[in-house]
């Protein structure tokens, strides 16, 4: 049988998870919230990564209701814990084509009871490139609302600077591969600066992702980095270790 196949037949409920990693102040330490990250037991090959199904999943239509499923388990999830602390969820520009995401999110918000100033969209410019008109205006309805949207990967685009115009973003999240590189590559250093700055200047959040040791840290500490996330506090974890993080952490 195909992974396709499989994912066609799947009860979601029963094989799908969400996991959630922190997300935490640099200056502080404290937690802001976590993102949400989809993930497969499958019965018989066991864990299934997301870099592997969300592909299948969105050439073969499946990714409407496991993205559906992932809004609503996420924002019931995230409605449990202490406010102020905030869920952030991939969508996929897929789920944007399809129709109807504004109803998913407000179904999912209201049926979870999750303040819409709680979530937080992550998309990545494909978002906006695929069908900039509509694809805005929907981002537009969702931030009347009250739900706010980051700009994921941001940095590795065609033209990231451009998004910045066409619609006011709560959030950049500085891509990992420059994260990585920033305490041995002058240039991934001036870069990850450069966003910070233009973050501050446009009063824009700014979140550093794949943060892995303690040096990266100090350096996005020194550059008055908003928040991170990384493998140095937490990978993503199954949702009975939310609390302990929540106990820790907040
Ligand atoms: O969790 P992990 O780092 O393995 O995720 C791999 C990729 O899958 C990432 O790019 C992540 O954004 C994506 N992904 C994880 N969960 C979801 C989800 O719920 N929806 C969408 N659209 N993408 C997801
Ligand atoms: O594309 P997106 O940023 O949504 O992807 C998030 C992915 O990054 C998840 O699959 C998560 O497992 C992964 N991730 C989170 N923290 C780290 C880290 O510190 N290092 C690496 N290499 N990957 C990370
Ligand atoms: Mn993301
Ligand atoms: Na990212």
């Amino acid at each position: 049988r195909s992974l396709e196949m499989d994912l066609r037949s799947a009860d979601i409920a029963s094989q799908f998870e969400a996991h959630f990693q922190p997300i935490l102040s640099v200056q502080s330490g404290i937690l802001c919230g976590f993102e949400a990250l989809m993930r497969w037991r499958h019965p018989s090959r066991g864990m299934v990564s997301p870099m592997e199904f969300i592909p299948i999943a969105e050439e073969t239509g499946q990714i409407d209701r496991l993205g559906r499923w992932m809004l609503h388990e996420a924002c019931r999830q995230a409605a449990s814990w202490p406010d102020p602390l905030m869920v952030a969820i991939n969508v996929s520009p897929v789920q944007f084509r399809s129709g109807g995401l504004l109803e998913v999110i407000e179904d999912a918000l209201r049926l979870s009871g999750l303040a819409p100033e709680r979530l937080e969209i992550e998309i990545t410019e494909s978002v906006i490139l695929d069908d900039s008109a509509a694809n805005l205006a929907l981002l537009r309805q969702l931030r009347e609302r009250g739900v706010r949207i980051a700009l994921d990967d941001f940095g590795t685009g065609y033209s990231s600077l451009h998004y910045l115009k066409q619609f006011p973003f709560n959030r950049l999240k500085i891509d990992r591969s420059f994260v990585r590189e920033i305490d041995n590559s002058p240039e991934s250093l001036a870069i990850v600066r450069a966003i910070i700055g233009l973050g501050a200047s446009l009063g824009i959040d700014t979140t550093a992702e794949g943060v892995e040791t303690a040096a990266q840290l100090e350096r996005l500490r020194a550059e008055q980095c908003g928040e991170l996330q990384g493998f140095l506090f937490s990978p993503p974890v199954a949702s009975e270790n939310v609390a302990g993080i929540i106990g820790a952490y907040f």
